[in-house]
């Protein structure tokens, strides 16, 4: 079929083959040159992944990215033309294209890995415009064209290079960060999704419909063309489909999508199952390649499918991230592989004889070499311990370094052909060559081997999570999820030996590496590292080497402070050092950005069945002027959301345990109930509901029901449940103030609970912070009316509460009212013991500021302070 064109660049008369004209033989040459240098790099890539974590991307994205889509350029310019009959497309063009994409995808690659958005996006820009004119070539390709009955094919390489254009924006968004974190995992998906079922799977199949029979030696089915169309129809508009739904976050678009995909395959594997005939394949070696190659792609969209149908997308990212390399391997390498042991000789032979002797060196052991490439992908693909993982990747390798090493001799043997064409003078390049590609592949294969054991030296990090008793010895539990590490920000003194507890808790893989420090391998979910950073000097960074993750957010400061007043009692074995509140500066500025928690009361949901659901987890907040600590809490916040609602509610708690490193339970006072199961401990990773009936009126405390409960509430775990006493009046202002105690320094550790245990914190705070009332204040107009709903959390210390210049008109304590509007008396305090709660009412006479504090004047001056600023 490929004699039938009239080759331009082909001299003088029509010649026997045009791939003899030795122009478009060194062209192809080249190409085929660039194509195995993208593949031995993508193979050096890939024997680093324990060692460096962008390597994993770069290597799907060298091989992907720099050596398919070379290829299959190069080849779809060149099957377009032959299906569609057109005149070959202007050379130096085409030469153009490949230049400018071979150029975009070296920028968009060093780009990530240097870390240089700017680079990446350059890069990006010459991507789509080299693929965007391909694109143009096939459209006017068919215009002119006398067309055919493989005509339609030529649309598979066009929907082909649309994908590329659609995964590159994709992935520049990703990649560059502007995704955004919410937007991250849908985007991922996509990008995945369009590049590889469409981009790669896409020209895989439209092929596949002209090269089977072709490899096979038969004939063509009658009904390809027919099945060719409408394949296209169900495998790129369901890809649309699912591509837009991915994008939008939409699973049922998705599901639907991947679907006609798949039946789109199953049709066309249909077709070729009936083209097999009882007689011997022009290339058996490229018919068995090509259909081991299919059955890996039929497999991986159904597994899509099912993974797809099955589980939310936030949660499948690392399942279908694991479809990848056997995609990778079973169907793109495979497909090179069959695909270019039937074409390079093909291609690179001027006769019959000189085919026969090129196909005959890359057939060579091609039994053998199919069966360790797909027992590789097996082994790649089921869900095995790491050892067998291991052994999986390097059978592939190997039988990936072993055609390389075949197709490496027959393009050499070939342009040493040309040379003595070009050049009678014949010097004899054979050496040299040879030894450059014998080198290449034996480095691969040593790294690879050499990487296949360095697994385990990696556990050895792991261990040792304590502080080792050495008085400056500082770990921090580091948590990656979400696209954020959490804590954002750890500040230690100056000479602290640091240790980082790094746990992903992530659907998705993570690592975290230190500014000229350690890092993480790539860490799966419940995985932990410890990093050990020694002793910090001075300001860090620390981010996930994923690409696009640190822009889309996931980073970390390490702030080396001087001030030990507010850090030294994080240090071990040190208690009195900062006991007192004395170091705290209650006046100081919050940081910028820094908000305070409001206070309002948001009115109770409508129902009498209310869902909740509270994630048990570390933040880290800042709970005075400038201070930053790590708090233990329920939904994000110490305290814990505030659950409002009316007599005869029902409360349906969900306790998700998000905390990797300890397990947590949760009591409601609001509720009554044979405590045995509902106030259990769960560990990390479970969940638990817990259902009550309000049943009666108050303001009620909730808290971790976890031992130590001093711990556990002294570092945050407590909130409120506001219950409405019947008949409750409405107001112009409704605050909720839950008072407690602050206790600064590592959560958990000996000086921390000792100030629990001595009963002295560092300061006392409503709503979790200290003084953020007192610096931010509620904001009521004279003669207005508002309700105090306070609670006293504790762990130790009761509350006095005061509204200086003002009289309780109404109080109501522990389920009564003591005091109402149409009563004589009037009140001052509001008096509360340890897990107490109530409210009192007031009216503000006149514009003004009023103090509202915790009449225990120490509670008061350390923070347990706030500010009603009254308007006219
Ligand atoms: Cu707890």
């Amino acid at each position: 079929m490929y004699s039938k064109n009239h080759d331009p660049g082909a001299g003088d008369g029509p010649p026997p083959s045009r791939f003899k004209a030795s122009g478009l033989r060194s062209r192809h040459l080249a190409a085929h040159v660039v194509v195995a240098v993208w593949v031995v790099l993508a193979l050096l890539a890939a024997s680093t992944q324990q060692t460096l974590p962008v390597a994993r991307w770069l290597a799907i994205h060298l091989f992907l990215l720099g050596a398919a889509t070379t290829a299959i350029v190069v080849w779809s310019e060149h099957f377009a033309v032959a299906m569609l009959h057109a005149p070959l497309p202007d050379r130096r063009w085409s030469n153009a294209r490949l230049a400018g994409l071979n150029t975009g995808v070296a920028g968009v690659l060093t780009g990530v890995w240097a870390d240089l958005p700017v680079l990446t996006g350059a890069g990006c820009v010459l991507l789509v415009t080299a693929v965007g004119a391909h694109l143009g070539v096939l459209v006017r390709m068919g215009r002119g064209a006398l067309g055919g009955r493989l005509a339609p094919i030529a649309d598979y390489y066009r929907a082909a290079a649309a994908a590329l254009i659609i995964g590159a924006v994709l992935g520049w968004l990703l990649a560059t960060g502007k995704a955004g974190p919410g937007h991250y995992t849908g985007l991922k998906l996509a990008h995945v999704h369009v590049t590889l079922l469409g981009w790669i799977g896409l020209p895989v199949l439209g092929t596949l419909f002209m090269l089977w029979p072709t490899v096979l030696g038969v004939r063509m089915a009658e009904n390809t063309t027919r099945l060719a169309r409408r394949v296209l129809a169900l495998t790129g508009g369901g890809l649309l489909t699912a591509v837009a739904g991915l994008t939008a976050g939409w699973r049922p678009a998705a599901v639907l999508g991947i679907a006609g995909y798949t039946v789109g395959v199953a049709v066309a594997a249909q077709l070729f199952a009936r083209t097999v005939r009882r007689r011997p394949a022009i290339s058996a070696a490229a018919a068995w390649m090509l259909a081991a190659a299919a059955g890996w792609l039929v497999v991986g969209v159904v597994v899509d499918l099912v993974v797809l149908a099955a589980r939310p997308l936030g949660e499948i990212q690392d399942d279908i991230g694991s479809l990848v390399p056997v995609l990778l391997v079973g169907l793109v390498a495979q497909v090179l592989i069959g695909a270019l042991t039937y074409l390079l000789p093909i291609v690179l032979a001027s006769g019959p004889k000189e085919r026969a002797a090129l196909r005959a060196v890359l057939e060579r052991g091609w039994a053998p070499r199919l069966v360790v490439l797909n027992l590789g992908i097996v082994l790649l693909a089921l869900p095995l311990p790491g050892p067998l993982g291991t052994v999986g990747m390097l059978l592939a390798g190997a039988a990936g370094a072993a055609f390389l090493a075949l197709a490496l001799r027959v393009l050499v043997r070939s342009a040493r052909g040309l040379l003595q064409d070009a050049d009678k003078a014949g010097v004899a390049r054979r050496p040299a060559v040879w030894g450059t590609a014998v080198g290449a592949v034996v480095t691969v294969l040593a790294v690879l081997v050499a990487n296949s054991g360095g697994d385990t030296s990696g556990g050895t990090s792991a261990a040792g999570t304590a502080g080792a008793g050495a008085g400056t010895t500082r770990t921090v539990a580091v948590t990656l999820a979400d696209m954020r590490i959490r804590p954002a920000r750890v500040e230690v003194a100056a000479g602290t030996d640091l240790r980082l507890k790094v746990t992903n808790t992530d659907a998705q893989r993570h690592d975290l590496k230190v500014e000229d420090g350690p890092s993480t391998p790539m860490l799966a979910k419940g995985h932990t590292r410890v990093l050990d950073l020694g002793q910090v000097t001075e300001d860090r960074e620390a981010w996930c080497t994923l690409p696009g993750h640190k822009a889309a957010g996931m980073t970390m400061d390490i702030v080396v402070k001087d001030d030990t007043a507010t850090v030294s009692s994080g240090h071990e074995g040190h208690p009195s050092a900062a006991a007192d509140s004395g170091g705290l500066d209650l006046s100081a500025d919050f940081s910028s950005g820094w908000q305070p928690r409001t206070a309002d009361l948001t009115p109770a949901p409508g129902g009498t069945v209310h869902k909740v659901e509270l994630h048990a987890a570390h933040t880290t907040v800042e709970v005075a002027p400038g201070v930053k600590q790590q708090m233990w809490t329920f939904g994000g916040t110490a305290p814990g959301p505030t659950l409002h609602g009316k007599v005869g509610d029902v409360f349906e708690v969900t306790l998700v345990n998000d905390d990797p490193s300890m397990g947590h339970g949760i009591d409601f006072h609001a509720g009554s109930l044979a405590p045995d199961r509902p106030m259990r401990t769960i560990q990390p990773g479970e969940r638990l509901v817990y259902r009550f009936r309000a049943e009666k009126a108050g303001a009620w405390l909730y808290h971790c029901s976890t031992a130590p409960m001093l711990q556990h509430m002294g570092n945050g775990m407590y909130g409120a449940v506001i219950i409405d006493p019947p008949g409750l009046k409405k107001v112009d202002h409704e605050y909720v103030l839950v008072s407690s105690e602050l206790y600064l320094g590592t959560p958990g550790s000996t000086a921390q609970v000792t100030k629990m245990r001595q009963n002295t914190p560092d300061a006392w705070a409503f709503n979790g912070i200290a003084n953020q009332y007192t610096q931010r204040p509620l904001n009521v107009k004279a003669g207005e009316r508002a309700r105090f709903w306070v609670i006293a959390a504790g762990p130790s210390d009761g509350i006095a509460f005061h509204l200086v210049g003002t009289v309780f008109d109404t109080v109501y304590k522990e389920g009564a009212y003591l005091l109402k509007p149409d009563q004589a008396g009037g009140s001052q305090v509001l008096d509360l013991a340890t897990a107490q709660g109530g409210f009192v009412e007031t009216t503000f006479p006149g514009a003004g500021h009023y103090a509202f504090v915790d009449h225990d004047m120490r509670h008061a001056e350390a923070g347990a302070h706030g500010m009603v600023e009254v308007s006219e």
